[in-house]
């Protein structure tokens, strides 16, 4: 029989049940973290869930040999239509050693140079829509625009499957599909029990169904060539070193799988960028200063894979967006035995402990100004003189994102070009307002854009 949870005696207990987790409960719970502290307990309905973001408790759980990834309710709801892929299997499935080690070569940073052009190509796509929208001046709906490239570049990189997403005005149907299966994932925590949910659930299995159906045509397009250095031709020929290989089953899971997380959070973190950037004039001075020492007043610069190495600046604004906004934003560790967290939290083996990486991003390791948005955080100085568990974008440990160089590659080289080439203008004077689908995203941001000239 399974034990009862340790007692978290001592520890913040809050119970939520009156008004539910709402619909952002990540903010609700960062919430909650800025008023009990660092350590607290949320219950809901009878169901307790330990929040940390203390650094000392996040550098144990990052502790391989004690901790292990938890594969809690919210990814649990996820596993009703990705199951075994990487993101959602079990650490002892065997599939998840399997197309671990088969698909990691693929994301190796000298990789990136086969995705490259095809980034590239698609950061042409946004470019040419927000070439027309600067022209007619009408506003571009940021985290729209950056969800298609990002859905685009993934489909094409990763499966050599183009959606098109540049072609209507409407977002494909498979991201909606898709925005709503991670909808449910998150509403379904916030039930009450014994309440009726039949009809959202039958919505939710034909998005599913969906989302499987649109996939196995990604597969059967590649039937008859499987080969290919991408993703899919790695799934559909490579072999293990212990001889096996994936099966279709898992194909398909691992398909949805990179879709999905090739594509959202990076989505969000442009976003969040470009959020920051508009906000503040000094920082996009300086971003636009390297945007152009490299490129000069070349109208249409054509980055190589070692420039976009050399976007230092670039880089350190995605992280300081990531610090403050981290996409993903919690994850979750059990103990692997009985232990004590911290010398004073007492676990169970297998009890999770979720990290609220946002809190755990404006602990006093910041410094007292963590709502400041500082891009010099990031210098190679700064991450130096900083314990490396203190900035968890990416989660921790073997199951840290496989997809990481894809993604900052991606985000950065599309950064430099848009800064490059447009000065972004917040016509809106735009309140951020953050919203959840078990991603972030800056909801309703949008941005005109004035084409420079070599006078600014
Ligand atoms: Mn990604 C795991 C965040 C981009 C594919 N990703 C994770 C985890 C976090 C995360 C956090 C760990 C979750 C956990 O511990 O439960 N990922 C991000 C962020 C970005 C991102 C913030 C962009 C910014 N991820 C990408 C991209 C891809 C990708 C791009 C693919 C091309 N991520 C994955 C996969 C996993 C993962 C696959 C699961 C890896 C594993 O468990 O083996």
């Amino acid at each position: 029989a399974l034990l009862p949870p340790a007692p978290t005696d001592g520890l913040p207990l809050i119970d939520i049940s009156a008004t539910g987790p709402g619909p952002a409960p990540l903010q609700q719970a960062m919430e909650l973290s800025r008023r009990h502290g660092p350590a607290l307990v949320r219950r809901l309905h009878g169901r307790d869930a330990l929040f940390v973001s203390d650094l000392d408790l996040v550098t144990e759980l990052a502790d391989e040999t004690r901790f292990a990834k938890h594969v809690g309710p919210a990814l649990e709801n996820v596993r009703a239509f990705t199951a075994d892929g990487l993101f959602t299997a079990y650490n002892d499935e065997p599939n998840w050693a399997r197309a671990h080690d088969i698909l990691m070569p693929a994301f190796a940073l000298g990789s990136m140079r086969t995705y490259h052009p095809v980034m590239y190509q698609v950061s042409r796509r946004l470019i040419e829509s927000w070439d027309h929208a600067a022209h007619s001046g009408s506003p571009v709906d940021v985290p729209g625009d950056m969800t298609r490239m990002t859905l685009d570049t993934i489909g094409l990189a990763g499966f050599g499957y183009d959606f098109g997403s540049f072609e209507g005005s409407e977002p494909h149907p498979f991201v909606e599909a898709m925005v709503r299966c991670l909808e449910w994932s998150m509403k379904r925590l916030a039930r009450t029990p014994g309440s009726d949910h039949s009809a959202a659930d039958a919505a939710f299995k034909a998005d599913a169904d969906y989302l499987a159906q649109v996939v196995d045509d990604v597969i059967a397009a590649r039937a008859d060539a499987p080969e290919g250095d991408d993703l899919l031709g790695l799934m559909l020929t490579a072999r293990h070193p212990d001889g096996s290989a994936l099966d279709t089953a898992n194909i398909r899971n691992q398909v949805i799988t990179f879709l999905i997380a090739g594509h959202e959070t990076t989505s969000g973190a442009m976003s969040f960028a470009l959020y920051y950037l508009a906000k503040h004039p000094a920082v996009l001075d300086l971003v636009r200063r390297e945007a152009d020492a490299l490129f000069g007043d070349a109208a249409d610069p054509e980055p190589t894979f070692d420039e976009v190495g050399r976007l230092t600046y670039t880089r350190q604004v995605l992280n300081e967006a990531l610090r403050l906004w981290p996409t993903a934003a919690a994850f979750s560790r059990h103990a692997r035995e009985d232990t004590l967290l911290g010398g004073r939290i007492p676990l169970r083996a297998g009890q999770p402990v979720t990290v609220l990486a946002p809190m755990l991003h404006r602990q006093p390791v910041w410094g007292d100004n963590p709502e400041l948005f500082d891009p010099s955080r990031f210098t190679p100085e700064a991450e130096a003189a900083r314990s490396p568990h203190a900035f968890k974008p990416f989660g921790t440990g073997e199951r840290a994102c496989i997809g990481r160089q894809f993604a900052l590659h991606e985000a950065t080289m599309l950064l430099a070009l848009l800064v490059h080439r447009y000065r972004l203008v917040d016509h809106a004077d735009y309140d951020l307002t953050v919203k959840e689908t078990l991603t972030l995203k800056p909801e309703g941001f949008t941005l005109t854009l004035v084409p420079r000239t070599s006078a600014d």
